[in-house]
């Protein structure tokens, strides 16, 4: 069974790799069960239900720690994937096994579990979305990345925002004015495109009693400090416009399409 897991698991990375192309969920089953005791034989639908069981592991980070210099740097990434990430894993697992074995049971994937938020312990939602944040920022960058969004997306940021310059400055101005630490998000909304911000390791897919930015993530920038004061200190607007040298426009379009 560890090998056809194994097996599994290459043959996701590997089709990631070469398409360069992440497709919908496919990017979050390989996000978030690339470690898992998964049976080869078990569909998308099972991997889901045993996904929220309390065996998350890191995803597979898909580039090397150095590969984003010089516009984030190694010991920033290795910090922030093998220490920080780990840490939500870990705790995610340790959060699930104090649950109810009912709203275990009755819970899929950490997608689902967001949609009820409120029903479920503040270590489920700081962690859970601590993994789910970080498991997609990885993925929406690459080395020689940045550049201007083509194709569908491409058309309805210009289309939304004007210009793709004025998208990236209030994308900018978000990450900004995040107080304290969070993220900031482009999000399809009721079929719109609107960019936002939210708090801590919360998300646009979590259901807060009406409160926050909601809609599907398209693309995430993390702007907690541990994601950039080694390399910029105090200086997030720096950090914000490095990243636009890094993003992976091919993964967002896929978000954009799925
Ligand atoms: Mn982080």
């Amino acid at each position: 069974m560890e090998n056809n897991n194994t097996r599994r698991n290459f043959l996701k990375q590997t089709a990631i790799l070469s398409t360069g192309t992440i497709i919908g969920s496919s990017l979050f089953n390989t996000a978030f069960a690339s470690e898992n005791p998964l049976k080869l034989e078990n569909q998308i639908s099972e991997l889901d239900t045993l996904d929220f069981q309390g065996n998350y592991s890191l995803p597979k980070l898909p580039y090397a720690y150095d590969a984003l210099e010089p516009h984030i740097d190694k010991m920033t990434m290795e910090i922030h994937y093998s220490k920080h990430h780990q840490a939500y894993v870990t705790n995610l697992n340790k959060a699930i096994e104090t649950l109810d074995k009912n709203l275990v049971e009755h819970s899929k994937s950490l997608e689902s579990i967001f949609g009820k938020m409120s029903k479920f312990p503040e270590a489920i939602r700081n962690n859970g979305g601590g993994h789910y944040n970080h498991s997609l920022f990885w993925s929406l960058m690459k080395p020689n990345g940045g550049g201007t969004p083509k194709g569908k997306l491409g058309d309805a940021i210009t289309a939304t925002f004007g210009s793709f310059d004025e998208f990236k400055k209030q994308f900018s101005d978000a990450s900004m004015k995040r107080f304290g630490s969070g993220w900031a998000w482009l999000v399809v909304q009721d079929g719109k495109l609107v960019i936002g911000s939210t708090p801590n390791q919360d998300n646009p897919l979590m259901s807060l009693r009406g409160k926050g930015l909601k809609g599907k993530p398209v693309l995430a920038l993390d702007v907690w400090e541990h994601a950039y004061y080694l390399k910029n200190q105090n200086r997030r607007a720096d950090y914000v416009a490095s990243f636009w040298n890094v993003v992976n426009w091919d993964a967002a379009e896929a978000l954009f399409n799925s």
